[in-house]
């Protein structure tokens, strides 16, 4: 059948013609005839499907008799993407659907983009998730993931007059065939209530139940049976609230409305990344994936191996940043409360257990709850996060007597103010090891914010480079560069991405060059065309794509990029007979919807576009472009056609990154800081394949301790001088001349841009420069795609597993 023989014969396409087919009737309900793209797509979506379930079923059984440790991943955020192309070429039947369709008379890249691209998380920590979801199912390492399936994900983008328009994104209202609802997998969550004692035992008496309702995807491992889950939960009514009160009283109505409530949790992301905003539905949120996620785990656990004993051999749990922290008390609590457990089994169990990594060194990003909303919300874990807490103190007290200070930095709770739990004190404390995302991050890590617990927990803490799976972001975004890859080093790079590095043998080869320069080319004429048919706007594919795309943000340094720009600009029309080079500046990325200084930003990028675009005398030598509501599938379409990628966030301010890495691995070139993942690029592919400006951590701390001034800069930099001005003078916003009044200057530059201007604009000089040497710069990108190995997120997945939840990955005699 078409479902082990891939190879692309007659028979073989029809099998899956026929399979699309019966699908589309018996599945869908519908006839060939009327079929609409919609319909096609999840036709072949469910034919993709049986062949994952198959390799699923199996990989569980296996699992399941290996007695196999596994890691369950626990993230708020999955940023997925489109499900079909991945699905597909995992299975290795991308050729054979495409005959299929080629039949049907239906054209497979049309029905690709039909799929909605679920936007279940807010930038790189979400998207990261996804990329090691891939990568563990690629690697055979046995992993669940767990999350929320919001209802309502990140919100969609417009952009009115210049400015960001929130909408709903209301993904689940094209039926999203992918996933199975498990309706057996249903665990009551609890919230409110008090606690007292019976004795030595503690009772909890919630006055709050919902229930939560499992949703599997399945996660196929490329080219292996191996197949993972991404488990997503649901928020619903349970029958106690519905049963009593209410309803007792005869209140049908009001009983009713309560169900509207619970299920209130799972309605909607919180669609902020970098400013923590203590709401008590987020607390819901988190313990609501902590508690069914915790449960399964138990549930799971006990079924394999008969009782709740050697849990911490079996088990590892690793918590994407602090938002799934609180499964480290209801652990706890279940051990005790639920199995028996004493307090020091419990908690010799819980720290072998978990394990952390954190993705921000930014104190204003740092989860911290009030003590009183978590007794209203929590009490039992309160208790329990208290005891911890006394525990930890007791220890430190031994290990480093009569440093009252210390204690008062470490504690869990902090005592300024209203009373505060540090969840990310928390999670340092009971975790077997806590890593930051890029050498650099880590290390300042330890440095900085976790400098206490490193002199307490010396072991605890160490480094995973973030990396991105070259599936979706090279296979399936660029397969220009796929075929390339293929013929001049073979097939392997698709697991085993080191392999990129025999591509430096062919840096000076012609053939190649052409090739790569080709590729380039074809894919920013694809870009301009989606450009050109949503917004109206032409690009020429000649002129230099400079991206830079991500969340809108002060520190991520998106002013800094239109400083540029406009000083580009005086400088065109104080001299615009010069041979100039062509440039696209292309922009794309959601502010958060209360962050009023990135709403700006967004507002000033496009007031921008709208005079640079529309001035005559610099003959359309500069182009700036918005591409609004970006998206993974959006990021798909864009990185291949870059250029040049912009990663100039302050240094020690951006973890690591990981468009960075897409960038360089689709041979862009970086114009970068030193920060984050940057560092390691600049490592691998030398300083003649980078544009590297700007100050150092240490130069950026020297210049705050010595009270930092952007006026000097501004004073003393005739074009920074000139394009502030302009902008503050309103001659972007001719209408609203106060417009920018706030921006730069009025707010401190807190992240510096003004000292960094003078040494990005130089390093865009280059740029420009150089992109003439047509030889030169694609001899660098295929440098930079060379040595992007290491990037791999399959070489991050096994450094987890072999350095941290000590896991060895299953051999294909397992599978079997
Ligand atoms: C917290 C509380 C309430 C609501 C939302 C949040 C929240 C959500 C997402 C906070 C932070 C969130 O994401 C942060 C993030 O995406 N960090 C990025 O992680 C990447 C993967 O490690 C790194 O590459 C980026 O440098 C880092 O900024």
């Amino acid at each position: 059948s078409y479902q082990t023989d891939t190879h692309l014969s007659p028979e073989n396409i029809q099998n899956v013609k026929n399979a699309i087919l019966h699908k589309l009737v018996f599945a869908l309900g519908v006839e060939p005839r009327e079929a609409s793209r919609r319909n096609w797509l999840n036709a072949a979506l469910r034919v993709v499907r049986d062949l994952s379930t198959e390799s699923w079923l199996q990989t569980r059984r296996n699992q399941a008799a290996n007695t196999s440790r596994r890691v369950y991943y626990l993230s708020m955020e999955f940023l997925m993407g489109r499900t079909f192309s991945n699905a597909m070429i995992a299975e290795g039947v991308y050729e054979l659907i495409k005959a299929a369709f080629d039949e049907l008379g239906q054209n497979l890249e049309n029905i690709i983009n039909e799929e909605g691209d679920p936007g279940l998380g807010n930038g790189g920590l979400g998207r990261l998730a996804a990329c090691y979801m891939d990568s563990l199912a690629a690697m055979k390492i046995p992993a669940i993931g767990y999350g929320i399936r919001y209802e309502y994900g990140m919100f969609r983008q417009e952009i009115k007059n210049g400015e960001q328009i929130e909408l709903p994104d209301d993904w689940l209202e094209q039926t999203f065939v992918w996933p199975y609802v498990r309706s057996s997998k249903r665990f009551p969550i609890r919230f409110g209530g008090r606690t007292w004692q019976e004795g030595k035992k503690t009772v909890w008496q919630p006055d709050e139940e919902i229930v939560a309702q499992a949703h599997d995807q399945l996660i196929p491992g490329f080219e292996t049976t191996a197949t993972n889950s991404l488990r997503l939960w649901s928020a619903h009514a349970g029958e106690k609230v519905f049963g009593l009160a209410d309803f007792n009283r005869g209140d049908y109505f009001a009983a009713m409305m309560q169900q509207n409530t619970s299920e209130n949790v799972s309605r909607v992301l919180y669609p902020d990344d970098s400013t923590y905003n203590g709401r008590e539905l987020r607390l819901r949120q988190e313990y609501f994936l902590c508690s069914a996620s915790v449960q399964d785990i138990i549930r799971r656990h006990e079924q394999e191996s008969g009782s709740c004993l050697n849990l911490a051999d079996k088990v590892a749990i690793h918590l994407n940043d602090t938002h799934p922290t609180l499964a480290i008390p209801e652990l706890m609590r279940i051990l005790i409360d639920e199995k028996g457990y004493s307090w020091e089994q419990a908690w010799n169990t819980t720290r072998k257990t978990f394990f952390y990594t954190n993705h921000t060194l930014m104190s204003e990003a740092l989860e911290t709850w009030p003590v009183e909303m978590v007794a209203r919300v929590l009490p039992r874990h309160l208790q329990i996060i208290f005891e911890i807490n006394d525990w930890f103190l007791q220890e430190v007290r031994e290990k480093f007597p009569g440093d009252e200070e210390l204690i008062k930095r470490v504690s869990l709770i902090d005592e300024h103010g209203d009373r505060r739990i540090r969840m990310a004190w928390l999670a340092v404390v009971a975790s077997g090891k806590v890593n930051g995302v890029a050498k650099i991050h880590s290390d300042l890590m330890v440095e900085s914010i976790f400098a206490d617990f490193a002199k307490i927990y010396p072991d605890r803490f160490t480094n995973v480079t973030n990396g991105v799976t070259p599936r979706r972001w090279i296979q399936i975004a660029n397969p220009g560069l796929a075929v390339i890859l293929d013929k001049y080093i073979g097939k392997k790079w698709r697991t085993e991405l080191t392999e990129l590095s025999k591509l430096n043998e062919f840096v000076d080869d012609k053939d190649l060059q052409a090739a790569i320069s080709a590729v380039k080319i074809e894919n920013k004429r694809k870009l301009a065309a989606y450009v050109e048919q949503t917004q109206g706007i032409k690009l020429d594919p000649e002129a230099i794509f400079d991206v830079q795309i991500k969340r809108i943000h002060k520190y991520k340094r998106q002013q800094l990029n239109v400083l540029h720009i406009i000083a580009h600009y005086n400088r065109i029309l104080k001299n615009s007979e010069a041979d100039w080079q062509p440039r696209v500046f292309i922009f794309a990325g959601k502010a958060a919807s209360a962050y009023y200084a990135a709403k700006k930003v967004i507002r000033l990028i496009n007031d921008v576009a709208k005079v640079i675009n529309s001035d005559e005398r610099i003959r359309g030598l500069i182009k700036v472009v918005f591409i609004p509501n970006y998206s993974v599938s959006l990021a798909q379409l864009i990185i291949p056609a870059a250029d040049v990628s912009e990663q100039i966030s302050l240094a020690g301010t951006e973890a690591s990154g990981t468009s960075n890495m897409k960038f360089a691995l689709n041979g862009a070139l970086t114009i970068g800081t030193l920060d984050g993942a940057n560092v390691e690029i600049l490592d691998r592919v030398g300083n003649d394949n980078i544009f590297i400006f700007g100050n150092t951590v240490e130069q950026v701390e020297a210049l705050r301790r010595n009270g930092y001034s952007p006026y000097h800069y501004f004073e003393n930099d005739a074009e920074l001088n000139e394009a502030i001005s302009q902008i503050l003078s309103g001659k972007f916003s001719p209408e609203d001349p106060y417009r920018y009044q706030d921006l730069i200057l009025n707010s401190g530059d807190y992240y510096q841009a003004c000292a960094d201007f003078r040494s990005y604009v130089d390093a865009q000089e280059k740029v420009a420069t150089y992109f003439r040497d047509k030889q030169a710069w694609t001899r660098s990108a295929i440098i930079n795609i060379a040595n992007m190995g290491y990037f791999s997120s399959d070489r991050s997945v096994l450094d987890y597993a072999r350095d941290i939840w000590k896991i060895e990955p299953m051999s294909e005699k397992q599978l079997d």
